[in-house]
């Protein structure tokens, strides 16, 4: 499991008070689609994600990159039991969605850009560690459950 320290976990706190959760969200699911390509199969009854333009404006790929953000919230407000929080939403990817755990290190990542990008030089590589390892914490919970 990761481990943060505590000034880890009060820079995660404090950028995350800040952070626009559902437009983040938006934007980071749908980058997830279009960097893989792949990754869309879960989302075949969302619409048209034939192109990054179609995908960007999807409102489909908005409302369901905003609820996943929202539902990353828990992560922050649980950071000493990530498995506890997440332990539902592990059995749901894993027995009714099937999607492949290495899809959550990926959309950790491109949730990482998003914040960089977002937060320019306030994203500090002191920063980038706390969240690197928060995201990695995350994809561990959400895998926990696969059996
Ligand atoms: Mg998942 C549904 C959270 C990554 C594919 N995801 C959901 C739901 C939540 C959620 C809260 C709604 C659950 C419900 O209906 O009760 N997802 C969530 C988090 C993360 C994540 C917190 C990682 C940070 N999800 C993720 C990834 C994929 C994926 C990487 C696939 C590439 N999620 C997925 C699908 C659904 C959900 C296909 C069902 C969507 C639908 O049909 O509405």
């Amino acid at each position: 499991m990761v481990h943060l320290t505590s000034e880890e976990k009060g820079s995660i706190t404090s950028l995350w008070g800040k952070v626009a959760v559902e437009q983040t969200g938006a934007e980071a699911l749908g980058r997830l689609l279009i960097v893989y390509p792949w990754t869309s199969r879960f989302f075949d009854h969302f619409g048209d994600l034939s192109s990054a333009k179609a995908v960007m404006s999807n409102p489909k790929v908005q409302a369901h990159g905003a609820k996943v953000l929202v539902s990353f919230g828990d992560a922050v407000k649980n950071m000493d039991n990530l498995k506890g929080a997440f332990a539902k939403l592990s059995e749901l990817h894993c027995d009714k969605l099937h999607v492949d755990p290495e899809n959550f290190r990926l959309l950790g990542n491109i949730i990482v850009i998003c914040l960089a990008e977002h937060f320019g030089k306030d994203f500090t590589p002191g920063v980038q560690a706390a969240w690197q390892k928060l995201v990695a914490g995350v994809a561990i919970a959400l895998g926990h459950k696969y059996h």
